[in-house]
């Protein structure tokens, strides 16, 4: 029985190795290839900073040399109740980063999303701005040295390039960005600042973001850098966009990053009328097309948009300064959920078995 028991450990062991051994040796490592370009990195989840998957981490520490958290650094883990933190998980990931030489982006100080329940009935000015000041002193102090930089804002903008009416802006005014970014040079002063959104490359959006950034520089408050999140189609890359607010960006003086790049392959329920179709059966099947698996050319579209991309990224090496993927395989990624929940998307370049796919060797191929 004891013997039984043993035996099948072992072969497990046996398998993990060889798995771990074929995913983390056979096949290039991304910052290796880029390690004179830019750093590349993924949002990763608590079970993966806590080494849950050792095939997973054998993969993640071959291929990554910084790391965002996807989700416990937000106000809601960080601050679940007022005044009373949870830095449990983050110093986890401190030491995880630590101790396979990566970088941490903390992610993220101010955002009108995932807020502690006790912020999202808040009518009372003053309790809005403690919970501010706070929050940002606090945090930014307590990781002072110990990550590299803070998304110190997280998505401020509408589309049309105002800002976002969140209870922020609505309890503080419109300079609570300029503040935010203050209050974290005072109490990071050795943590990089960025402003951080998506769809910040459509011009509109850019022009928003482009103002935000000058207002802090004119107030004479730290900004470092601008991360555009990257959330992109697969079929439909606005890469001239991209290529003109890398230079637009780059022109304020300020590191140009990619934040949080996933490029979807599942047609999206906003073109056209698709949206009241998703909710017919018939329309299901047309909205989530690839249960069964990737089919060979869609993989080969998103191998060349991750290729004209990775292309386009090289051009610009001088200004942009890391490349995020949100999240590692595909298995993982917020994309299955949203903005259609339960749905099988293929938008990272490792599959569900966390295997290598044509989008990461045509990344690879960008590289040599
Ligand atoms: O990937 C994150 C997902 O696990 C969370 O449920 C979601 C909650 O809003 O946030 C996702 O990450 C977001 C990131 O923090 C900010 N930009 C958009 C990302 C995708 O929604």
């Amino acid at each position: 029985m004891v013997t039984k028991r043993i035996l099948k450990i072992a072969l497990a062991a046996t398998y993990l190795f060889c798995i771990s051994g074929v995913v983390s040796q056979d096949i290039p490592s991304l910052k290796e290839l880029f390690k004179n370009d830019f750093l590349i990195g993924a949002a990763l989840n608590i079970s993966q900073i806590t080494e849950k998957d050792p095939v997973e981490d054998a993969l993640i520490r071959r291929q990554f040399n910084s790391v965002t958290p996807e989700n416990i650094m937000k106000a809601e883990h960080m601050q679940p109740r007022w005044n009373e933190y949870n830095f449990e998980p983050s110093d986890q990931l401190v030491a995880y980063a630590r101790k396979n030489n990566m970088k941490v982006n903390g992610h993220a100080l101010i955002w009108h999303s995932q807020l502690p329940p006790f912020m999202r009935q808040m009518k009372d000015k003053d309790s809005v701005r403690s919970f501010f000041v706070n929050h940002i002193n606090t945090i930014a102090a307590r990781y002072d040295g110990k990550i590299d930089s803070w998304d110190v804002v997280n998505e401020a903008l509408e589309e049309d390039g105002t800002l976002r009416k969140s209870i922020f802006w609505e309890k503080l005014g419109e300079d609570y960005i300029v503040e935010a970014f203050r209050l974290a040079q005072k109490a990071a002063p050795n943590t990089k600042l960025y402003y951080n959104d998506y769809n910040i490359e459509q011009p509109k959006k850019r022009a928003g973001a482009i103002a935000i950034i000058k207002k802090i520089q004119a107030a004479g408050v730290r900004i470092d850098g601008v991360g555009i999140q990257g959330h992109w189609r697969s079929y439909d890359m606005p890469l001239k966009n991209i290529e003109e607010s890398v230079k637009e960006f780059a022109a304020l003086g300020v590191e140009v990053m990619f934040t949080e790049l996933d490029l979807g392959v599942l047609p999206n329920p906003w073109d056209g009328n698709s949206a009241e179709l998703s909710k017919t059966s018939e329309g299901s099947a047309r909205m989530n097309p690839y249960t069964a698996g990737l089919p060979d050319s869609v993989a080969q579209t998103q191998a060349k948009a991750y290729a004209d991309l990775f292309k386009l990224f090289l051009k610009y090496r001088q200004y942009i300064t890391r490349i995020t993927f949100w999240g590692v395989g595909d298995g993982h990624s917020w994309l299955n959920g949203w903005p259609i929940r339960g749905r099988t998307n293929y938008p990272l370049l490792f599959d569900r078995q966390l295997q290598p796919k044509p989008a990461f060797f045509s990344v690879v191929a960008t590289g040599k």
